[in-house]
């Protein structure tokens, strides 16, 4: 059975104003709340009712692992800079991974994340196939320098996680492990009370292509990411782009003077057409120093992630390499470029015959520039940011746009640290094979921060009953007459031998003060014991997810 908390020997410092630096809503309503506190920039103290908000979540997130056959562990926060050096991640990261140094000089970090330790963790004594597969997760709390830190726990330097590392003997055996992790951060968000989408993603630095993101849908979520009803969605860093430009049809090649105009905007509004039908050109380079110049619809934003991966090591120019290279910033274009200069172009640009470009000359544009006829296209391939508005690739309906915030993320890693760490088992045939790896992050201080950002009013938080600090809150309003104190305290000890978790607002406070906390806080159920009440024999019940009341 759950003690009853008892408010007035509590730590539950409720603020009636916003903090002045708190930026969204789950920041502004966790310090409201009484819940969380500031202890450095990005550093937070979690408070007794924060704290077991945390320890609810934790418990559905073991739960969750522990059905999929993962098994806990826990790793140090403290990481020798030896493992880093191995995996060579040691001189990836910059400023971000937290460094310092023992009495002896040795290197160490605050972990970021862990492939690197259990990676060596495993590689000594995990020898043989018949061992896996081998999942093990931990809940910890992880450290990265964030730049700026802000939204509260949702971009902070001090988090916590729980990470879960796979080891496999095949693809098959990984995509198993991968689905199952998949549904259980499925299970994990609907049981938090999220609304979430599972996103197509990149996986950035880390290695490995497949990863699925989990987002819980909020307009404060630093993430965009588009969606269509078939079930496709994607974080827009990362999803396939099929977007619509438009042609403007004029069939020669025509040289015209454009003073003032630098860009696409200026572009189309000088000539009177949409953004669609206009040629954006970006000029980079690839791995050996040669020019690059990308082309793509003018409506659309260039995805360097995506550039890069077409173009081995492609980076943009800067404005002295450009003028190095002989071009114009703001009228550049496919016809007359430098000899050697490839042309990469987005795919869609080959439904367009006529293209508005820069005339490769200060104040000029090219209409009816065709490719195949006055120049030529090395290169077509996906290279745009995807919008709503652009065909899903799965149904071609239009997709449509939302923000989120990533809670959780998916990772199939391949054998990117068990080849560079020399992590190997021996296989059926007893050869020594590199393992195959996944792992699996939730963000558990992030989901906190994510279930108050859906479920809040202008009163306060609305915990879902599985995430509540309590599920009731026993509320006298005369706390010190001979029979309201009794009788809330005989509610509250009959409510908790029902199973519920209760809290009782035992403080010498004005009625007021008690219902604005309670919202606040946002106990699911209020049990309001007055005076007035109890002379008819009623005690008032209050929802706060409906604002229903009844007696
Ligand atoms: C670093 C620093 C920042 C980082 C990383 C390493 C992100 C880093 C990716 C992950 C991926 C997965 C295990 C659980 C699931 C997520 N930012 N990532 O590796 F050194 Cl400074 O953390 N890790």
């Amino acid at each position: 059975m759950h003690e009853i908390l008892r408010l007035k020997n509590l730590y539950v410092p409720t603020l009636k104003e916003d903090p002045a630096d708190a930026d969204i809503a789950s920041h502004k309503l966790l310090l409201r709340s009484g819940m969380l506190r500031k202890t450095a920039s990005g550093v937070y103290t979690f408070l007794p009712l924060g704290f077991r908000v945390l320890k609810k979540i934790e418990a559905i997130v073991r739960e969750e692992m522990d059905a999929t056959g993962a098994y806990e562990i826990m790793m140090p926060a403290l990481q020798p800079s030896e493992l880093w050096l191995e995996s060579g991640r040691w001189d990836d990261y910059g400023p971000e991974l937290m460094r310092l140094n023992d009495r002896h000089d040795r290197g160490f970090c605050l972990g970021p994340t862990h492939e690197e330790l259990i990676t060596a963790l495993v590689r000594d004594e995990l020898r043989s196939y018949k061992q896996l597969p081998l999942t093990l997760y931990q809940i910890q709390v992880k450290f990265r320098d964030e730049i700026r830190p802000r939204f509260g726990l949702l971009r902070s330097r001090e988090f916590i996680r729980k990470d879960a590392y796979s080891f496999h003997d095949s693809q098959e055996s990984l995509q198993e492990t991968y689905d199952a992790m998949s549904e259980a951060y499925g299970r994990i968000c609907d049981r938090c009370g999220l609304e979430w989408r599972g996103v197509e993603a990149d996986s950035g630095q880390i290695g490995g292509k497949v990863t699925t993101e989990f987002m819980a849908l909020a307009e404060s979520g630093e993430a965009e990411l588009v969606y269509c009803d078939c079930g496709y969605s994607a974080n827009t860093e990362a999803g396939e782009c099929i977007p619509h430009p438009t042609t403007h049809n004029v069939s020669e090649l025509t040289k015209i003077a454009t003073p003032e105009v630098h860009t696409i905007e200026e572009l189309a509004q000088f000539l009177d057409i949409p953004e669609s039908s206009t040629v954006k050109a970006l000029s980079g380079k690839d791995a050996e120093g040669n020019l690059v110049v990308l082309f793509i619809p003018g409506c659309h934003e260039l995805n360097e992630i995506k550039a890069a991966r077409a173009i081995e090591g492609f980076t943009l120019l800067t404005d002295d390499e450009m003028k190095a290279f002989g071009l114009h910033k703001g009228s550049m274009g496919p016809v007359g470029l430098p000899d050697e200069a490839r042309i990469v172009a987005d795919s869609s640009l080959k439904g367009v015959p006529q293209w508005v470009v820069g005339a490769n000359e200060e104040g000029y544009h090219l209409l009816g520039a065709a490719p195949g006829r006055d120049f030529t296209v090395d290169k077509w391939t996906d290279l745009c940011v995807v919008k709503p508005g652009d065909s899903c690739p799965d149904c071609h309906c239009a997709l449509k746009g939302a923000r989120g915030i990533e809670v959780s993320q998916v990772f199939q890693l391949g054998t990117k640290y068990s080849e560079s760490m020399g992590a190997t088992y021996l296989d059926k045939d007893g050869r020594e094979q590199p393992f195959i790896m996944g792992c699996y992050g939730v963000g558990v201080s992030r989901t906190l921060a994510a279930i108050v950002e859906q479920h809040n009013d202008e009163h306060g938080i609305k915990w879902p009953l599985a995430v509540a600090p309590a599920h009731v809150c026993v509320i006298p309003l005369q706390v010190g007459d001979d029979l309201v104190q009794p009788k809330a305290e005989e509610i509250a000890q009959a409510c908790q031998k029902l199973g519920f978790e209760v809290a009782i607002d035992d403080r010498d406070e004005r009625a007021g003060v008690k219902f604005a906390d309670a919202d606040l806080i946002g106990w699911p159920l209020q049990i309001i014991v007055g005076k007035r009440g109890l002379a008819e024999g009623k005690v008032e019940i209050k929802r706060r997810l409906t604002g229903e009341r009844s007696d």
